[in-house]
């Protein structure tokens, strides 16, 4: 659900600061993480697919070969309140985008595809968040 996704959203995106230098991603194109899910973000910049690879591998939620560790995607939304009830969602939506971007050799510009794809789907499913219940979360994490 999206309030479930407002959590993991708050969560996740506190890795944003510590990934910013070495993935280059300028503050003038993402300020904070919660725009991610904002109407009229672009999910386009490279940088920003470098950015979700370094914050994801502080979670261990990759491969090395940067492809959705499932088991441990799993647990980590699981862990969030209600989160069983996304985490199959999350998996499966994350995969099906990650099939069709394989092609793409260099991993942040087809990260970055991944994310954009993600994001869409999220929203086709209604479990995209709302800035405000990411905000309202936001204090907890
Ligand atoms: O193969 C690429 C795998 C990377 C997946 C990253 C997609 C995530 C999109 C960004 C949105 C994040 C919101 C919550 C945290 C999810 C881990």
């Amino acid at each position: 659900t999206a309030e479930v996704m407002s959590h993991v959203t708050a969560h996740f995106g506190k890795a944003l600061d510590e990934c910013r230098e070495e993935s280059g991603l300028s503050t003038e194109v993402l300020e904070e993480f919660k725009h991610f899910w904002s109407e009229d973000f672009e999910v386009v910049h490279r940088e920003l697919g470098c950015a979700l690879i370094c914050m994801s591998n502080k979670l261990s939620l990759l491969h090395d070969d940067t492809r959705v560790h499932q088991v441990n995607m799993h647990d980590y939304v699981k862990s969030f309140p209600n989160g069983e009830v996304l985490s199959e969602m999350m998996v499966k939506l994350i995969k099906n985008c990650e099939r069709q971007y394989d092609d793409i050799k260099d991993d942040c510009d087809r990260t970055v595809k991944v994310a954009a794809c993600f994001k869409a789907d999220a929203k086709k499913e209604g479990i995209a968040p709302e800035i405000t219940m990411i905000e309202a979360v936001i204090e907890i994490y």
